[in-house]
């Protein structure tokens, strides 16, 4: 038993979560976005609480940026300034749903001077990567049509893989691309990347590394996220998530929020695949905005959801769980998972953070901080960062 909590521990201090630069900004939903005060006014000021996060969690190092959300003049200065902050930068996030010229669609759209601009807006996304030294592309597409007709879906798919292949053969030897797939919104009859299976057609065809990215909201009501999860492993297609909580569409609040159980069957199939080692490259990212709740504290609840997630995955006995599959224990099997999933990993959480040097409570030592009332005090004037390019 101390051998298995000692193998646990290991993993939960080597499991880190990415944070989104936009989830410190200004956000709402299409009815309204609430300000908030002392929010970040610049990526650096993004950075300066994404530093918090990872200062009271201590597996936060790395940022996800948006470009143009996160357009700078000096990416490797942003890069530096990260690294001084102890954190660095990651996945880069394109742009290609903010523009006029994107009405019907970007990669897909019919126009071949519009595919162009989008491809190009990829191309420059890829020499940010350069500049920061990130790893990972993650697109995208808010492409697709409204109405049956409007457009050709063969034809999009054409123009799709097309641009795909030039932005995948410009990666460095390094970099990979993850395609995000989102079965509607903003277009509600077709859209062009609507399930795993046709993101993952599309990185096979381009190559080892072209992965899938899972963002949990990005689904149909009772689909079995862990399922998509473990083949995709299984394939060695798993890029990463995006973590968010939704109860009807893509809602975006904090991960593990409404169905923490959906969060510990997916984390379980990761487990179970081997998804925790690093050479299995999965990215933890969040991808959320915080409307109407304070913004640092909801990402550090957030990551230390992810974190109750797989330590409660970690503890499946799985010697057990397989001996009871085997002799058809249905029953059986299912009390191994559901003993785990009632484990309280709270304490064991907050020995690892003990052992790692850390507050055991990361909020209270993120309220008693100061940092939420100084930055209240300090960011005054100026323009807070939110979804606007
Ligand atoms: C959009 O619905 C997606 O979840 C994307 O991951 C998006 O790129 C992200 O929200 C940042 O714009
Ligand atoms: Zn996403």
């Amino acid at each position: 038993m101390t051998d298995v909590r000692q193998a646990v521990k290991a993993a939960l201090k080597a499991q880190t979560v990415e944070t989104p630069s936009w989830a410190y900004g200004d956000s709402g939903t299409r009815f309204k976005v609430f300000a908030q005060p002392g929010v970040p006014r610049t990526p650096r000021e993004k950075l300066d609480d994404a530093a918090k996060v990872q200062e009271f969690t201590g597996v936060a190092p790395t940022v996800a940026l948006h470009i143009p959300w996160d357009r700078v003049e000096d990416y490797a200065a942003l890069a530096a300034y990260a690294r001084e902050r102890g954190l660095r930068l990651g996945t880069v996030n394109s742009n290609t749903f903010q523009d006029d010229d994107y009405r019907l669609g970007s990669v897909c759209h019919p126009d071949a001077k519009v595919r162009r601009k989008a491809v190009d807006h990829l191309l420059a996304c890829v020499d940010v990567m350069d500049a920061t030294g990130s790893r990972d592309l993650k697109l995208w597409f808010a492409d697709g049509t409204n109405y049956p007709g409007q457009d050709d879906v063969r034809a999009r798919q054409d123009r799709l893989a097309d641009a795909l292949r030039e932005v995948y053969d410009r990666l460095g030897g390094a970099q990979r691309m993850l395609l995000e797939y989102k079965f509607f919104e903003p277009a509600f009859y077709a859209t062009d990347v609507p399930d795993w299976g046709t993101a993952y057609a599309h990185c096979l065809k381009l190559g080892p590394r072209a992965r899938v990215v899972v963002d949990t909201g990005h689904h149909a009501p009772g689909t079995n996220i862990e399922f998509i999860v473990a083949t995709l492993l299984r394939e060695g297609r798993l890029g990463g998530f995006d973590f968010n909580s939704r109860f009807y569409a893509d809602d975006d609040l904090m991960a593990g929020a409404a169905d923490p159980f959906q969060l510990f069957r997916i984390m379980y199939e990761v487990v179970r695949g081997g998804g925790l080692e690093p050479a299995a490259g999965v990215a933890f990212m969040l991808d959320q905005c915080h409307n109407v709740e304070a913004k640092i504290p909801a990402v550090i609840r957030s990551v230390m959801n992810v974190q109750e997630a797989t330590a409660k995955a970690l503890l499946v006995d799985r010697g057990a769980l397989a001996a009871a599959q085997r002799d058809g224990d249905v029953l059986g099997a299912n009390a191994v998972l559901m003993d785990a999933y009632a484990t309280d990993v709270r304490p064991l959480l907050a020995e690892v953070r003990e052992e790692c040097g850390l507050d055991p409570d990361p909020l209270a030592a993120y309220a008693r901080s100061g940092w939420a009332r100084r930055i209240v005090e300090e960011r005054v004037g100026g323009t807070p960062a939110g979804w606007g390019a």
